[in-house]
């Protein structure tokens, strides 16, 4: 007995030793220091992309993008196109979220001419197919998602289909960013989750005092939400060709690591000083609470 304990100490240091190295590189990676520059390109996790996993009714083609090694289950974006687009003019987002640590699925609409209510329902759909990938044997990110971290996303109409499946499903995500959004008369006062608007000043397509502010204001005062919207921003200003993706990317991955993460590491990148430094940005930058 007196010798069995001290011959388990060197074996137990060990152990110790190893789980500590591989614990305090995941700590380095996940905690590095977070800048305005850091988050204004891609993050620290090497990513990998599919596209074969069952199909689900409410959209056609898509993609899931994911990080690599993050030491932790990840939370899920879903993203979709706008009126006649297709993966490639909104796909940008889906390397940039994935190598800051989130999986991101991004879709087709079952037709290009899709309706917001149908975008809605292809989110929601996209979500509960992200959720499923955590548990189907085979999959790349089988047990690598946080079921309980889910967001949805946008452009144009399919920012209206963000904002309807956010005010008709919040119990199924946290988090919704709606870019350039377009539903007339959209009245979301169902929302319950922390809603980041991105919209543009110079819109020609979803004029911001037909679209985008009015639908920001039917959100209820409880619910957290943001009104970002860019001087001489136009309908474009959040796709893969958007002229400062930088900014837009930084306050999309900020606002995902506060709301899904529950990083407040990120709250200054919205509320605090590191938003400050935009202020020449905006038009209107409208935080509430
Ligand atoms: O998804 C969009 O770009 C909607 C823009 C729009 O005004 O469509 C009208 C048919």
């Amino acid at each position: 007995m007196t010798n069995r304990v001290p011959r388990a100490f060197p074996i137990l240091f060990l152990a110790l030793f190893i789980v500590g190295c591989a614990s305090s590189s995941r700590f380095s990676t996940s905690q590095a220091p977070v800048t305005i520059a850091s988050l204004s390109t891609d993050g620290p996790y090497a990513i990998r992309a599919y596209s074969s996993f069952p199909d689900a009714a409410e959209f056609g083609d898509a993609t899931i993008y994911y990080p690599l090694d993050t030491g932790r289950p990840v939370g899920g974006v879903a993203v979709a196109p706008g009126f006649t687009e297709r993966q490639r003019h909104i796909n940008w987002w889906g390397p940039r979220l994935a190598s800051h640590g989130f999986a991101v699925i991004v879709l087709d609409t079952n037709t290009p001419r899709d309706m917001p209510d149908l975008r809605g329902d292809a989110l929601i759909a996209a979500v509960r197919t992200l959720k499923a990938e955590n548990s189907r044997r085979g999959s790349p990110l089988n047990g690598r998602i946080d079921v309980n971290k889910m967001a949805i996303m946008g452009h144009s109409m399919g920012g209206g289909g963000t904002l309807i499946a956010a005010n008709n499903h919040s119990d199924e995500i946290q988090a919704a960013i709606p870019f350039t959004p377009w539903q007339p008369e959209g009245d979301f006062s169902s929302i319950t989750v922390p809603t980041l608007v991105i919209a543009g000043s110079a819109d020609r397509i979803a004029a911001v005092d037909e679209y985008a502010w009015p639908h920001y204001q039917t959100i209820p005062h409880s619910t957290t939400r943001v009104y970002m919207e860019i001087n001489g921003g136009d309908h474009f200003l959040a796709n893969s060709n958007g002229p400062d993706l930088a900014v837009i990317g930084r306050y999309g991955i900020a606002w995902l690591k506060l709301y899904l993460d529950g990083d407040e590491r990120y709250r200054r990148f919205i509320y605090g000083d590191a938003q400050k430094v935009d202020a020449g940005k905006f038009s209107r930058y409208i935080a509430n609470p």
